[in-house]
This record gives C-alpha cells, sequence and structure tokens, in this order.
C-alpha cells in the first residue's frame, strides 16, 4: 500500500491505524503547495482531490476521506476488533465519532491555518473548537478511548486533530481528561511508530 501524506497532518491517523494493523506501505510525501511529489510527480494525477490523504491499495485501487478508509482498514482486518460488526450501537458510535472528528474538530482548526482567514473567523473558529472540546472532554470522562473500552479506528484521527493544539497554541489545560486522552494515546507504540516515520517525534 501506499500512503500518500504531508507531515503531521491528518492522513496521520491512517497511518497510525496502518501501524497498529502491522501493515506493510509506503510513504509518499505530498506538497500541498505545489501538488507535487518528491519526485516531481503530479499528486492531481493520484487524488484529484488535491487533498492528504490518499491511500492506493495494492490491488491499484485509491482510497480518500478518513472515515472512509479507516472503516475499510477495520473491516478487512477483523481480527484486530478495531471496529464492530455494520448494524451494531458500538460500530455507529465509532461512525459518530469519526464524524464528528472530521465535521466538527477538523474543519473548525481549517481557519486556523489559512494565510486567508480573517481573524475574526479565526477567533470565532477557536470558540467553536473550545466548545466541541469541551463536549468531549464530558464525553471522556472515566474513559480511556472513545468507544466501548478500547482502541478504535476513532481515537487515531481525534488524536492526529488534538496535536494541532499545539501548533495553533491551545493550551488543553481547561479539558483535563482530553489532555490525558491525548497523553494517553502518545505512548501507544503505533502512534509512536507513526509519528517517528513522519519525523514528528
Ligand atoms: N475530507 C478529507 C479532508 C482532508 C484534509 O482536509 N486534508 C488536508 C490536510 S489535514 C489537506 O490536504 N489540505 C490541503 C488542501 O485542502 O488543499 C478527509 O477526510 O480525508
Amino acid at each position: 500500500m501506499k500512503l500518500y501524506y504531508t507531515p503531521g497532518a491528518c492522513p496521520l491517523a491512517v497511518h497510525i491505524l496502518l501501524c497498529e494493523l502491522g501493515l506493510p506501505h509506503e510513504l509518499v510525501k505530498v506538497d500541498l503547495k505545489t501538488k507535487k511529489l518528491e519526485d516531481g510527480g503530479d499528486y492531481l494525477a493520484i487524488n484529484p482531490k488535491g487533498y492528504v490523504p490518499a491511500l492506493v491499495l495494492d490491488s491499484g485501487e485509491t482510497l480518500t476521506e478518513i472515515p472512509a478508509i479507516v472503516q475499510y482498514l477495520a473491516d478487512t482486518h477483523p481480527d484486530a476488533g478495531l471496529l464492530a460488526a455494520p448494524a451494531t450501537i458500538e460500530r455507529t458510535r465509532a461512525v459518530e465519532w469519526l464524524t464528528f472528528a472530521g465535521t466538527e474538530l477538523h474543519r473548525s482548526f481549517s481557519p486556523l491555518f489559512n494565510p486567508a482567514a480573517s481573524d475574526d473567523l479565526k477567533q470565532a473558529s477557536r470558540d467553536r473548537l473550545a466548545q466541541r472540546f469541551g463536549y468531549l472532554n464530558q464525553a471522556l470522562e472515566g474513559k480511556a478511548y472513545l468507544v466501548g473500552e478500547r482502541f478504535s479506528v476513532a481515537d487515531p484521527y481525534v488524536f492526529t486533530i488534538l496535536n494541532w493544539t499545539f501548533i495553533q497554541k491551545i493550551d488543553l489545560a481547561p479539558w483535563s481528561n482530553l489532555a490525558a486522552y491525548h497523553q494517553r494515546l502518545a505512548q501507544r507504540p503505533s502512534v509512536q511508530a507513526a509519528m517517528r516515520a513522519q519525523g514528528l517525534i
């Protein structure tokens, strides 16, 4: 498999999962400004959407969109227990968290990384994130992971997004469950392996 990524960006969620599942993979770095690969190749020829991640399977099929990719990886490796069976509440909870991560957390961060975004929009995004972090903090009360008692496909995505709080100087201290959750996941071997491979630690 080939994972098209940019260090520290959201493909880290997929990368963690590949490490968690022990799946052999090649990393291909994408320059998001130029849409070029390190060898000068055109990323748009791989993923016309122009954003990362893209995961090219050994069959040649290209998958995009984090919730879709991680569900595919977990469903094709059911023994790892990273995602419950379809039509169960536990499965739906995992998809609920993946959607929350993508549409509420990830999207709220986007203006903070956008040099063209106004200060007002950036402040509104910080306020929105604070509200969502409050909810997440409550949901994590007494829990080690988002779904049930075990690590699932939802955790690497939320972990990846929480990493951006350090870049954006958002102090997690007011949300102690969230800070502890991030620290706990940061110790996980698959998380460390992916972060090391991306040069983040
Ligand atoms: N909906 C996409 C979002 C991916 C995304 O936002 N990727 C960012 C990096 S974290 C990106 O490549 N941004 C560059 C761009 O949009 O041109 C997914 O779930 O994979």
